[in-house]
């Protein structure tokens, strides 16, 4: 597929927005999950989805999910923090339950497995309603070795559903590297589904949202799911202050130097589809951004009692 330079520049822009936001809940959050290293997959995921699309994004990069479907930041970061200001109004964590006006789906009580049959269930929505909306379901390389993910694959496939199956694949589950959980690829297992799947090289940021864009058009055209998976590396320990990383120092480095960020920026300014000037202005503008609004969300007022009432209570 062949990606607009106006898209290839979206897709920059919102991978930089990736790295700036991380960077920014790090320095307030020590047990942030961050997702340095994997902006190529995270930016490609939620990049251009429509109004009646529905995500259910894996923790590493929810924020950028919420944010590339229309959210504030402000009130992102607000949620982070269990600010009056949150989407949620405080009273529970943004990034681990997006703001559903938004189509977000939430990972709800933290067990990981489970918002891949949240998305496949708005999938099956989708297809009853009769639209040709579609559903992303993002998930870690640990993830897709739970039951939850075959049962949603299997289900999908079988009833055609519109929903994109990828697979973040960083490599390692806290401690423990994927090679000891998967024998095979994930993608392979697609096979077994009777849907397509293909590994892509998550770290190249245009074979990745080709990779998405193809996977939506057959999930829009009523030809079922497919499963992307998206090699990729986490560039730092499972969270912020993760003092234990027991991968080994080269390993990390030779994937440090496969940046991303670094790598598309490079291509954009050889493909000549914008020079540099153009590419640190779009760096700048973005850090700007993502510096006023934590800086309202820190000055926001903490929710007060009245969270606590019955508004928004079901009965
Ligand atoms: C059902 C379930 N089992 C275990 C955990 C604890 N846990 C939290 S994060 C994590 C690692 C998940 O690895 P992966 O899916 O590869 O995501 P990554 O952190 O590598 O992005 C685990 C095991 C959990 N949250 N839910």
């Amino acid at each position: 597929m062949t990606q607009s330079n106006e898209t290839l520049l979206d897709l920059y822009r919102l991978m930089v927005v990736t790295r700036e936001v991380d960077l920014a809940v790090s320095e307030i959050d020590g047990h942030w999950h961050g997702c340095d290293g994997e902006e190529a997959v995270v930016a490609a995921a939620y990049m251009g989805l429509r109004d009646g699309d529905t995500v259910a994004p894996h923790y590493r990069g929810s924020l950028v999910a919420a944010y590339a479907r229309g959210a504030d930041l402000a009130r992102l970061f607000a949620g982070i923090m269990g600010k009056a200001t949150s989407y949620n109004r405080g009273r529970y964590r943004s990034d681990i339950c997006g703001p559903p006006e938004f189509g977000v789906i939430g990972l709800y009580s933290g067990a990981l497995g489970p918002p891949l049959s949240y998305a496949t269930g708005a999938a099956l929505a989708a297809k009853l309603d009769g639209t040709d909306a579609v559903a992303m379901a993002v998930f870690g390389d640990g993830s897709s070795s739970r039951g939850d993910c075959h049962e949603a694959m299997n289900f999908a496939a079988s009833l055609k559903l519109p929903v994109v199956f990828l697979c973040q694949n960083n490599q390692v589950a806290i401690s423990t590297p994927s090679r000891d959980r998967v024998a095979g690829t994930v993608a392979d297992r697609a096979l077994g589904y009777g849907m397509p799947g293909v590994q892509v090289d998550g770290n190249d940021a245009v074979a990745m949202v080709d990779a998405v864009a193809e996977a939506r058009a057959r999930a829009r055209r009523g030809e079922g799911p497919s499963l992307i998976e998206g090699l990729t590396y986490r560039a730092r320990g499972h969270f912020v202050s993760d003092a234990a990383d027991p991968r080994p120092r080269d390993e990390v480095e030779a994937w440090r130097a496969r940046n991303p960020i670094r790598l598309f920026r490079d291509r954009l300014a050889g493909d000549g589809v914008a020079d540099t000037a153009h590419l640190d202005a779009i760096d700048a503008e973005v850090r700007d951004q993502v510096a006023a609004a934590m800086a309202q969300a820190q000055t926001d007022p903490e929710p007060g009692a009245d969270v606590l009432g019955a508004d928004d209570v079901y009965a």
